[in-house]
């Protein structure tokens, strides 16, 4: 099949707020410095949700969802030399060329070599390798399109992995895990001792708090709406769990987890995508010094903003994303972490089904006990 046209299953978003078409596709022959994977499995994160109901700004249709998912190389294109046919890989949203001045900088994980061309649903030379049964382009999405069997991405957006790894596990490695736990550990970089509070009980504020519980935190709260998640939570490592809408009359979630904290959180994380719990998530923080880390994802027009006064007296508010790993250095880390049962990845697994109940997965999101709903082809 090298340097054909392969035809496949996908899931494709024609519009908004619609459900998936599954049906069958044509992903051209990866190009130079591009890599054509099979994927065997992938999850449904909330930000596919969120692009699917018309919020994302970047969003654009019909496109090919999915950036979850783990696969084999099936072919390759010229010049690519990070990975071969027959490899073991996780596509990654955040690329990582290694070359560019975000990646030299040693400051962030997140790299230019291919951002722009990810965010309008093309690959780096400006054309998609995706085709439907009328002979119309569709968009990739965040370099990844897990939601097709076959799909193609950059080189720079792929990591070899270990091949005795099981992917319907290692897929969530893929998003969620990887982004909840690099956040306190890379981004937070929480020491032991810290006090954490972690707004959202999915997998990401899951995988907030397994990080922070890795690093000793002597504090870990979670905060959600949902009472279904203190069980969860507690098993994630939370050492309390407050539902913001049951407090006292009178006192807020702020007011709360200052009292029960002396005073403030070291750090805390927005995992809800929930600008107004952004601002609780950084008014809970310490004064002086407590960091407030968002990494939720809110819908366009969406903007946050507290009382500088906040930040005058030395909270500070930052960002992180995919928990602020590089992909292609740190995959196989997690991998192994994830192996010696230092990293809990199954747990998250809530849900199997085959690909073609992909909007049922969907579905899924809702239903109040939903972590990961992971899908096989
Ligand atoms: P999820 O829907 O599984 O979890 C969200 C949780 O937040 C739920 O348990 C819900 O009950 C809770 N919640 C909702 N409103 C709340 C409120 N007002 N107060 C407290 N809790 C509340 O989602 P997820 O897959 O864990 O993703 C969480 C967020 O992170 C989403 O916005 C997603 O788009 C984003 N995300 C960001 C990155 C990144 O790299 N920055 C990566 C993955 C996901
Ligand atoms: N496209 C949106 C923003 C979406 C967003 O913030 N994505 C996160 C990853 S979510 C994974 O589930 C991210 O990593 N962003 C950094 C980046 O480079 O996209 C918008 O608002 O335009
Ligand atoms: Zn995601």
């Amino acid at each position: 099949t090298a340097g054909k046209p392969i035809q496949c299953t996908a899931a494709v978003a024609y519009a908004a707020k619609q459900p998936l078409t599954i049906e069958t596709i044509t992903v051209g022959a990866p190009r130079a410095h591009e890599v054509r994977i099979k994927i065997l499995n992938t999850a449904i994160c909330h930000t596919d949700a969120y692009t699917l109901s018309g919020a994302d700004p970047e969003g654009a249709f019909p496109v090919v969802l999915g950036h979850e998912g783990a696969g084999i190389v099936e072919s390759v294109g010229p010049d690519v030399t990070n990975v071969k046919v027959g490899d073991h890989v996780i596509p990654l949203y955040t690329a990582e060329c290694g070359k560019c001045k975000f990646c030299l900088s040693g400051k962030t994980n997140l790299c230019g070599s291919v951002r722009d061309t990810q965010g309008r649903g093309v690959m780096p030379d400006g054309t998609s390798r995706f085709t439907n049964s009328k002979g119309e382009p569709l968009l990739h999405f965040m370099g990844c399109s897990t939601f097709s069997e076959y799909t193609v991405v950059a080189d720079v957006s792929v990591v070899a992995i270990d091949p005795t790894a099981p992917f319907e596990s290692v897929c969530l490695l893929g998003c969620g895990v990887t982004t909840g736990y690099g956040a306190a550990t890379k981004t937070a970089n929480v020491q032991k001792g810290d006090t954490v509070a972690v707004f959202g009980a999915g997998t990401v504020g899951l995988s907030v708090a397994q990080g922070a519980q890795r690093r000793e935190a002597s504090r870990i709260i979670i905060v959600d709406i949902n009472d279904n998640k203190e069980k969860v939570s507690r098993e994630f490592g939370a050492t309390d769990f407050v539902n913001p809408t049951k407090l006292p009359a009178g006192q807020t979630i702020v007011q709360k987890l200052i009292e029960m904290t002396d005073g403030g959180l070291d750090y805390t994380f927005d995992c809800t995508g929930n600008v107004n719990v952004m601002r609780d998530a950084l008014e809970a923080c310490h004064k002086g010094w407590g960091t407030s880390v968002i990494i939720g994802v809110a819908a366009a027009g969406k903007e946050i903003s507290t009382r500088p006064f906040q930040l005058v007296t030395g909270r500070v508010w930052k960002g992180s994303a995919f928990g602020g790993v590089k992909g292609r250095s740190e995959m196989g880390g997690l991998i192994k972490d994830y192996q010696n049962k230092k990293l809990k990845v199954d747990e998250f697994i809530t849900a199997r089904r085959p690909f073609a109940e992909i909007n049922d997965g969907f579905e899924d999101l809702h239903n109040g006990t939903c972590l990961r709903t992971v899908l096989k082809f």
